[in-house]
């Protein structure tokens, strides 16, 4: 079984940070009502639901997985790149310490956005971002090529965060919306996607994986390789340059 760590938004959700998209209105009840729905998905399938507690003054909070990234049962504690969400992390490191798990951490001047690491294997792929920097990502790579990680350093220019533009599916192919991806060529394996909300899933299994609603036109492309795929309509986060795999971090047990 898993743990999902998770927080609820912030009331002030609209208010979050922007980078390459214009505002928009949020409706900051439909968002939490698309919160519940995403997080039911997990707890429909018996993973076990950790809230970490609410961050109310940080807009962007409910973007858990910038704070804490896993690698195995060790945690990365990381230090985001914008000034508004630093502070985010301190319920985030309270929470893994509550879990029992070994807590690792980014220092200063090192930054680094959870949004930024895509795992494929052992091979870690890190987004130099406005929000990762090369001290942040040098850091990651001390911390984990002892532990039997490789980090790969992916320039990324067109999206927020390297997995803004590129995740993996169960398989290790990595997909991506290519008008939005910077050099596809940096992947063994790389399979483009019709639509930017296709863009990003959240593996479930090896046969399943989680992705938004906005992107109907990848999902049946991911059906035709034969993948269970399951829908929740996430766009209030979507205006917010958030997806489906931004909302929470999987502990395995
Ligand atoms: C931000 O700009 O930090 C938030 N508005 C969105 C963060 C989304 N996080 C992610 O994709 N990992």
């Amino acid at each position: 079984m898993s743990r999902l760590l998770v927080r609820r938004p912030s009331p002030r959700l609209a208010e979050g940070e922007l980078t390459h998209i214009e505002r928009v209105p949020v409706d900051a009840e439909l968002a939490l009502e698309q919160w519940r729905r995403y997080v039911d998905v997990y707890r429909s399938l018996g993973w076990e639901i950790v809230e970490v507690d609410p961050a109310d003054e940080h807009a962007d909070g409910v973007f858990i997985e910038d704070a804490v990234v896993m690698f195995g049962d060790v945690a990365v504690i990381t230090r985001p790149g914008a000034d508004s969400r630093r502070g985010e992390i301190e319920t985030a490191r309270e929470a893994i310490a509550t879990q029992g798990i070994e807590a690792l951490a980014i220092a200063e001047p090192g930054t680094l956005d959870g949004g930024d690491v895509l795992k494929v294997g052992r091979t870690v792929y890190v987004g130099r971002t406005l929000r990762t920097n090369d001290e942040g990502i040098g850091q990651l790579r001390d911390l984990l090529a002892p532990r039997g990680w490789e980090v790969v350093a992916v320039p990324v220019t067109k999206v927020l965060h390297l997995k803004s533009g590129v995740t993996a599916l169960p398989d290790g192919t990595v997909i991506g919306y290519e008008p939005l991806v910077d050099d596809p060529s940096v992947y063994p394996w790389f399979a483009p996607v019709p639509e930017e909300h296709g863009t990003a899933v959240v593996v479930l299994d090896e046969r399943t994986v989680l992705m938004s609603s906005d992107a109907p036109r990848t999902a049946e492309m991911f059906r035709e390789r034969g993948l269970e795929v399951i829908t929740t309509p996430i766009s209030e986060f979507e205006k917010l340059e958030g997806c489906v795999t931004c909302l929470s971090v999987r502990v395995r047990d």
